[in-house]
């Protein structure tokens, strides 16, 4: 004691004060173990020897994520890839070069089987819901691995669904490997100078056939994320033999290839650059020339943009991975530093209106989570054939509108997690502001909100209305079983009124003109996202062993308003003229602006 005293005595008072200021890093723990609705939607739907099994996996997990993985994510912040266009000597060699700490990560994906394991089904129709968790476990502490490991899936998954044909085996083996040493990974190299989401207008890459049958590419791919991939998928024009080539979507084909031959160095493919992003710097994302790279053909001719949906569909669901982890995280981090840190004479988990704003970003996360689970149960049945053709309808709605809608959700609620901590969460060395980078991107990569907006269009009239019809039975079953909870009544009587008004405005549906249907589409996907994860917080809320906490989320989530296209129906915000009135608000005082619908 007396040393403390002298000790106190001698530090000066400035610097007294500022020691006062230091406060402990929030740490979050096993973030298995503290995630009680993951705990408590896999105690409720995997069966009890599945559930034994991955329990013991995911506890495992969370354990070493805390220990091995967390860190190496933060080695490849620090530590993001560098381009090498010559060597010391000067010959071309286009090396991006990555840490090793990202290196390690791809070796830690094949241990952990997070493509394997969709891919075994050693669960069955659970194996696809297993591996979604583990990735939505690891993908924010994953250091952008998560993006390559999305594209991988989605290569896997096109390979799969053509029947792993011979040519394609041995590379279906490596991307599904566990074996580190003969895990590959897969990039999708979509987009082109001209053409980010029109991706059918604006490609112009050609394949030109060998005469061995093979064929090989020539173009620019203007932004291929994690560019140090081992193969990839890619679009281009078969020209015939005249060189000529058919534009448009019909004339897209789809194309296997290898990034480097057997001694690493790129197949007819340079390097341009690095692209400098705003986030996701842990990863490369590069410029590539493609010059006469060998590739094989696929697809059927012509069937390139529908051969590479099947791609799509599993990166926008890990997208939506991406965003629940990412609101999960912020919460996560968020509630541990209201536990320590001290404004106004108390703990700021002690302040009711702090409380008030991470308790709203809970509610929204939850949505989010139950609508991926539900998304990833039905790709489940889908690939154990255990699907109903309602299954998979409802499945191809979902998967936009879940990705439309939880990237947005995630945009606002790590902004609002960071604001959260003041002004530490605006410190670079806190880590906060990457994980508000690297979020932003979710609406933006894998097609925008408005793109993913007409997906959903595009799905109702490609099953001519019937992803409508199984969506309302969906929602209606839903709320059946579970209207006889009183707590959750009001919540029930509100989606009815909205399923009501969602009704409603899809009779009109058809008699619309062009403007008016896409004027809509946005609101209508949202509503379409606000009462389908209503009606799932509402039958998780309704489940015997439910807390408190599970029923007014439910509550919670239902007193937001839940059918704005009716709404904004109601405003008339789409008919024709109101498209006319948004160009002449935007475009006030410019001499060059006005519409041309
Ligand atoms: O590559 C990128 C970054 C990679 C990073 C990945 C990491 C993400 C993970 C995150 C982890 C945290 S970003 C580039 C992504 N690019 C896009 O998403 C493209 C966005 N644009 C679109 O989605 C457009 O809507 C297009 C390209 C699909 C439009 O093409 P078309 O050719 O104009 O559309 P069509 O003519 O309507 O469709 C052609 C065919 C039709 O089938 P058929 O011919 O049988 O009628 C459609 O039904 O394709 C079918 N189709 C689909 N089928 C189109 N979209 C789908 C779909 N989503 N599902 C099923």
């Amino acid at each position: 004691q007396e040393k403390q005293v002298l000790e106190d005595l001698e530090m000066p008072l400035a610097r007294k004060e500022t020691e006062t200021l230091f406060q402990e890093q929030p740490e979050t723990g096993n973030q298995y173990l503290e995630d009680a609705l993951l705990r408590g939607y896999l105690k409720t739907h995997l069966p009890p020897k599945v559930l034994e099994e991955v329990n013991q996996d995911l506890e495992r997990f969370g354990n070493r994520l805390l220990t091995q993985i967390k860190p190496l994510g933060w080695e490849c912040e620090l530590n993001p890839p560098v381009f090498r266009q010559y060597d010391a000597w000067g010959r071309r060699v286009d090396r991006i070069v990555t840490c090793s700490a990202w290196r390690r990560m791809k070796e830690i994906a094949a241990e952990e089987g997070l493509i394997a394991e969709a891919y075994e089904r050693r669960y069955s129709n659970w194996s696809r819901l297993h591996q979604a968790v583990k990735l939505y476990l690891f993908s924010s502490s994953s250091g952008g691995f998560n993006c390559p490991l999305a594209m991988t899936d989605g290569a896997a998954k096109v390979i799969e669904s053509l029947g792993i044909p011979g040519s394609l085996k041995n590379a279906f083996d490596h991307l599904t490997s566990r074996d580190p040493k003969k895990f590959w990974t897969s990039g999708q190299w979509m987009t082109e100078r001209r053409g980010g989401s029109d991706v059918a207008n604006g490609t112009e890459t050609v394949a030109r056939k060998q005469p061995d049958g093979s064929y090989r590419l020539y173009g620019f791919k203007w932004f291929t994320s994690a560019a140090d991939s081992d193969v990839t998928l890619t679009l281009a024009r078969v020209a015939d033999a005249e060189g000529q080539v058919k534009q448009g979507s019909s004339g897209l084909s789809l194309f296997f290839l290898k990034v480097r031959d057997e001694e690493g160095k790129l197949n007819s493919i340079q390097v341009q650059r690095l692209k400098d992003k705003l986030g996701t710097r842990q990863m490369a994302t590069a410029e590539l020339w493609l010059d006469g790279a060998p590739a094989e053909l696929i697809s059927a001719e012509g069937r390139g943009v529908a051969s590479i949906s099947n791609m799509l569909n599993i990166t926008r669901i890990h997208n939506v991975i991406g965003a629940v982890a990412s609101m999960r995280r912020m919460i996560s981090l968020s509630r541990e530093y209201a536990r320590r840190r001290v404004a106004f004479g108390k703990l700021l988990k002690d302040h009711p209106l702090h409380m008030q704003t991470i308790a709203r970003m809970e509610v929204q996360t939850r949505g989010a989570f139950l609508l991926l689970m539900e998304i990833v149960r039905l790709l489940g049945l889908a690939e154990t054939n255990m699907a109903s053709e309602e299954d998979q309808l409802l499945l191809r709605l979902l998967v936009p509108v879940a990705k439309l809608y939880t990237g947005k959700q995630a945009s606002a609620a790590v902004i609002e997690g960071m604001e959260s901590f003041g002004g530490q969460g605006y410190m670079e060395d806190t880590g906060l502001p990457v994980i508000v980078r690297d979020t932003l991107v979710l609406s933006i990569w894998e097609g925008t909100t408005n793109i993913l907006s007409l997906d959903v269009l595009r799905s109702l009239s490609k099953s001519r209305g019937q992803v409508m019809a199984v969506f309302f039975s969906s929602v209606q079953k839903k709320l059946e079983l579970t209207s006889s909870t009183a707590k959750l009544e009001p919540a029930v009587k509100q989606m009815r009124d909205a399923v009501t008004g969602l009704a409603q405005f899809m009779q009109g549906a058809g008699s619309r003109g062009a403007v008016t249907t896409e004027l809509a589409a946005r609101d209508f996907s949202y509503t379409l996202a606000r009462i389908y994860a209503g009606a799932l917080l509402i039958e998780h809320a309704a489940r015997p062993d439910a807390s408190s906490t599970d029923i007014s989320a439910a509550r919670r989530w239902c007193n937001q308003e839940l059918c704005p296209v009716a709404t904004e129906s109601g405003n008339g915000s789409y008919e024709a003229e109101e498209a006319l009135a948004d160009s002449a608000l935007v475009y006030e005082g410019c001499p060059a602006g006005g519409s041309r619908l």
